[in-house]
C-alpha cells in the first residue's frame, strides 16, 4: 500500500514519513520502501530513499539549465511529473515492500493544485494508496489557525481524490496547549473556543467554516503525532491507515 504524506512547507512530512517508517520496522517487523517525490530535497534525508525523484531531476539543475527562479523550476519540475509519469509510478508500483512510504514536495499548492495531483490519482489507480495530511501545531495556536488548517485538508482532499487522514503534526509542542487536543475531538467544545477569540468578521466567517467541519466530524477522525523522540501517535497512525483500507475492503 502506498502511504503519501502531504502538507505544508516545512509541517514535518520528510520527519513522520522517516519515524512511520523506522517505527513500522523496529516495532511491527514489516517490509518498507522510502519513495522521495520531492525534487527540491535538501541533500541529506533521514530516510535511504528507495526511489528517489531527484535522480531524474532537481530544482538547482532546472533553475540552472532553464535559467529559472526557484518558482518557476517548480512548475517546470509538476511538468516533469506528470510527462513521466508512467515511468515513475511503474518504478514505485515495482518496489515489493507492505508498506510504501512516499514523502511529497515542501511547496503542497504546486503539487496539488495544478495537474500533478493527477500523478497521486494515477498512483492510486495502480495500488491503493492512503493521503495522511500534516497539520503544523506551530501554527495552530488559535482555534481559527486550525479550522484554516482543517480547510486546506479538505481542500486537498478533494483536490486528490484519495481518501485522506488528518494529523496536527508536532503534537510535542502542544504539551502547552491542550485545549488544541480538546478541540479536535470535541466540535461543540472548538465552537465555543473560535467564539471566545472575539474577531468580529473573522470570527463569524471561522464559524461558517466551522458548519461544514462538523457536518463532516463523524467521518474525519483527527490524531496528534510527534516525529521528536520519543515518538508520539505512530501506533493510533497505524491503526487508522488499517481501519481506513479495511473500510474500502483493501487489505493489501
Ligand atoms: N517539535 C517538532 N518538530 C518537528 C517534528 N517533526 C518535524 N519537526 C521539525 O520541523 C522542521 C521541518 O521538518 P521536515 O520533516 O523537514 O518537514 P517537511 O514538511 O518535510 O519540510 P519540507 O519538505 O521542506 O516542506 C524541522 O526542523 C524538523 O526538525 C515534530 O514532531 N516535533
Ligand atoms: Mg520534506
Amino acid at each position: 500500500m502506498n502511504i503519501i504524506f502531504l502538507g505544508t512547507a516545512g509541517s514535518g512530512k520528510t520527519s513522520l514519513c522517516n519515524a512511520y517508517g523506522l517505527w513500522l520496522k523496529k516495532e511491527r517487523h514489516e517490509s518498507v520502501s522510502f519513495v522521495n517525490l520531492d525534487p527540491g530535497a535538501v541533500e541529506y534525508l533521514p530516510y535511504q530513499p528507495d526511489f528517489d525523484i531527484r535522480k531524474y531531476f532537481t530544482i538547482p539543475q532546472i533553475m540552472k539549465k532553464e535559467k529559472l527562479g526557484p518558482n518557476g523550476a517548480i512548475l517546470r519540475a509538476n511538468e516533469l511529473f506528470l510527462e513521466n509519469a508512467d515511468t515513475f509510478i511503474n518504478k514505485i508500483n515495482d518496489l515489493t515492500s507492505d508498506f510504501i512510504l512516499i514523502d511529497t514536495p515542501g511547496q503542497l499548492e504546486p503539487f496539488i493544485f495544478k495537474e500533478s495531483s493527477l500523478f497521486l490519482q494515477k498512483l492510486q489507480q495502480k495500488s491503493p494508496s492512503i493521503a495522511i495530511f500534516l497539520i503544523d501545531a506551530e501554527l495552530t495556536r488559535y482555534a481559527s489557525n486550525l479550522i484554516v488548517g482543517l480547510l486546506l485538508a479538505i481542500a486537498v482532499q478533494i483536490q486528490i481524490g484519495i481518501n485522506m487522514i488528518y494529523i496536527v503534526h508536532k503534537a510535542d509542542l502542544l504539551s502547552k496547549n491542550l485545549k488544541i487536543v480538546k478541540m479536535i475531538q470535541n466540535p461543540n467544545f472548538f465552537r465555543e473556543c473560535i467564539i471566545s477569540e472575539q474577531r468580529g468578521a473573522l470570527t463569524d466567517l471561522a464559524l461558517i467554516v466551522h458548519e461544514v467541519f462538523a457536518k463532516l466530524a463523524s467521518s474525519i477522525r483527527i490524531i496528534t503525532t510527534s516525529a521528536k523522540k520519543p515518538f508520539s501517535g505512530l501506533e493510533e497512525l497505524h491503526d487508522l491507515i488499517h481501519e481506513s483500507f479495511c473500510a474500502c475492503g483493501d487489505l493489501t
